[in-house]
């Protein structure tokens, strides 16, 4: 029995595609500029971006950390979502390894900030104070159910920022599936911010790596702050083959798995017992109601032992999220095994 995996769009295997790509690719040493690959795929990146330039990294985390030590210095402070991925989950590197402080302001349910809050958090110079240097929105916003963030609410942050001598950044970890959702070029949703992050190895399926982008004095600035963190990979072209292909063949496709997030929502909405938060990309939320007597771990289990698998510790939500390996009948699959897990039978 197929084992569906739904926990994160991280899971996704290479496609066969990619592997030739791999296997074939052209390489050289990227410390030196010299691998043809890796050249290629930041070319591909920064113009799908609307940048100047961009940077390959290892990954989402290091992207958004060689950002923000690019961005700001030793005691500075950055505005970003408390319920952020860069907040929660990337163990604080911009303070431990950066010495940034982060100001969380709250993400409203939507993933937005309220740009009020922005303002507000914006500090006077003052010798008391740290000095505020950058803004960072998420689009999508994992936590915030996966939604996707408007170009016209980012420009509206970007002038905030702007106005008061700021940088905007943008953790665009999965921006593609943002811009597949809104019907928009992924530039679009990123034109007024200063630098975007995006994965390869989420929804694209490629096995490893992340590109920042930005404008050419910055990426060139960002390249010496990746080397400092380790980053500066050598034959690296095996891997960015794989995100070439990635963005050629499975960008294009990213609404089947908006589509097919939808229909599991639908299915599980029918269960009775559960409640499932709002979709408009791959990634989707639900919980249970008081009249459920079993308990998360309980479900979690029920549902590993039919052979489907999900998160199921995220305010107490359970996480699923549709990816390239995810089918039709696997999406079946899911509602009848979490209607077993729940009602039991
Ligand atoms: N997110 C992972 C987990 O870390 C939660 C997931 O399964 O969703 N920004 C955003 C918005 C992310 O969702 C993630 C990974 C990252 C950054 C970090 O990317 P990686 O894992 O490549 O460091």
């Amino acid at each position: 029995m197929k084992t569906i995996d739904l926990r994160s769009d991280t899971v996704t295997h290479p496609t066969p595609a990619m592997r030739e790509a791999m296997y074939r690719a052209e390489v050289g040493d990227d410390v030196f500029g010299e691998d043809p690959t890796v050249n290629r795929l930041e070319h591909m990146a920064a113009e799908r971006m609307g940048k100047q330039a961009a940077l390959f990294v290892a990954s989402g985390t290091m992207g958004n950390l060689v950002a923000l030590l690019t961005h700001c210095g030793r005691g500075d402070e950055v505005i970003l979502g408390d319920r952020s991925h860069t907040f929660l989950f990337e163990q604080g590197g911009m303070a431990a390894l950066g010495g940034i402080t982060p100001r969380p302001i709250p993400n409203q349910p939507d993933g937005t900030l309220r740009l009020e809050d922005v303002a507000a958090a914006i500090r006077p110079d003052d010798a008391h104070f740290p000095r505020t240097r950058l803004v960072c929105l998420e689009n999508t916003h994992n936590v915030c159910n996966g939604l996707p963030l408007t170009a016209e609410y980012t420009a509206q942050v970007a002038q905030v920022a702007h106005g008061h001598g700021l940088r905007l950044h943008v953790d665009g970890a999965r921006i593609l599936n943002a811009a597949a959702a809104l019907r928009v070029e992924a530039r679009e949703l990123v034109r007024e911010a200063d630098s975007v992050t995006f994965c390869l190895s989420k929804g694209l399926c490629a096995p490893v790596g992340s590109l920042l982008c930005g404008d050419a004095p910055f990426i060139a600035e960002a390249r010496r702050s990746r080397k400092v963190v380790g980053g500066g990979m050598r034959q690296a072209g095996i891997l960015a083959a794989a995100g070439i292909v990635a963005l050629e063949q499975i960008a294009p496709r990213l609404a089947e798995d908006h589509a097919r997030a939808r229909r599991l929502a639908e299915g599980l909405a029918q269960i009775p017992g559960v409640e499932v938060g709002p979709v408009a990309t791959n990634i989707l939320y639900f919980w249970l109601t008081d009249e459920v007597s079993k308990t998360p771990e309980e479900v979690v289990a029920a549902l590993a032992e039919r052979g489907v698998r999900v998160l199921g510790r995220i305010d107490g939500r359970f996480r699923a999220v549709t990816h390239y390996w995810i089918t039709d009948e696997d999406v079946e699959r899911t509602v009848q095994a979490l209607r077993q897990a729940v009602l039991g039978g």
